[in-house]
């Protein structure tokens, strides 16, 4: 049984989102970011955190990338091209997607009020449209490593949401039908459930 530390509304979504796809079982802690709860698991204060027995992880992918490999699911197996490939889509998306909305979090509300610089959410909600169209140009299955979900989808779906929660302008059509699809799984509902139960 796991535990998952981190409030539903952080990237915490994605780790419980995970396990609710690979059928495991987990408690949920939600702890807010940088909260005595946050604290005690990750001393930056940063969420998630996914309790293993006595193991403590920290990061949401690299959580993900941990359960995938560890269950086998969700994931190209490690040691070949296609895991590669699986790992490339992956730090895009941590460098165009997550890093953008970050950096406009930071802006908004995460910074002290004195080091933010409102004006560069602008730039930022263009980069994430670009790259939003880029990421929609190479959608040519129902997932985006090909036939079979994998924790990049999560990963890419949970942007888009954040995208959307955080003012960003609408992604593609197509993308957006994309993400759609994946909000319609019993996966993720379960895992929202979770959140509001
Ligand atoms: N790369 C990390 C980022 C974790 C992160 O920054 N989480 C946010 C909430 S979604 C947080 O805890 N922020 C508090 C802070 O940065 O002090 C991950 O994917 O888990």
């Amino acid at each position: 049984m796991y535990t998952v530390v981190g409030a539903i509304k952080s990237r915490a979504f994605r780790v419980m989102w995970m396990l609710e796809e690979m059928g495991e079982k987990y408690v949920h802690i939600p702890a807010g970011p940088r909260s005595d709860e946050a604290m005690k698991y990750n001393p930056t204060g940063k969420i998630p955190a996914l309790l293993d027995g006595d193991e403590v992880l920290t990061d949401s992918v690299a959580i993900m990338t941990y359960l995938g490999d560890k269950h086998g699911k969700l994931t190209a197996p490690a040691g070949t091209p296609a895991r590669a490939r699986q790992d490339a889509i992956t730090f895009w998306l941590i460098d165009e997607f997550d890093a953008i909305l970050w950096a406009a979090a930071k802006h908004s509300f995460v910074l002290p009020e004195e080091q933010r610089v409102p004006a560069v959410k602008d730039s930022l909600k263009a980069e994430f449209a670009r790259s939003a169209a880029i990421l929609a140009e190479r959608l040519d299955g129902p997932f985006l490593c090909g036939d079979e979900m994998t924790h990049v989808d999560i990963l890419a779906c949970h942007c888009i949401n954040w995208s959307i929660g955080a003012g960003f302008p609408r992604v593609d059509d197509r993308l957006g039908a994309w993400a759609k699809t994946m909000r319609d799984r019993p996966a993720f509902k379960a895992a929202q459930a979770r959140g509001a139960g």
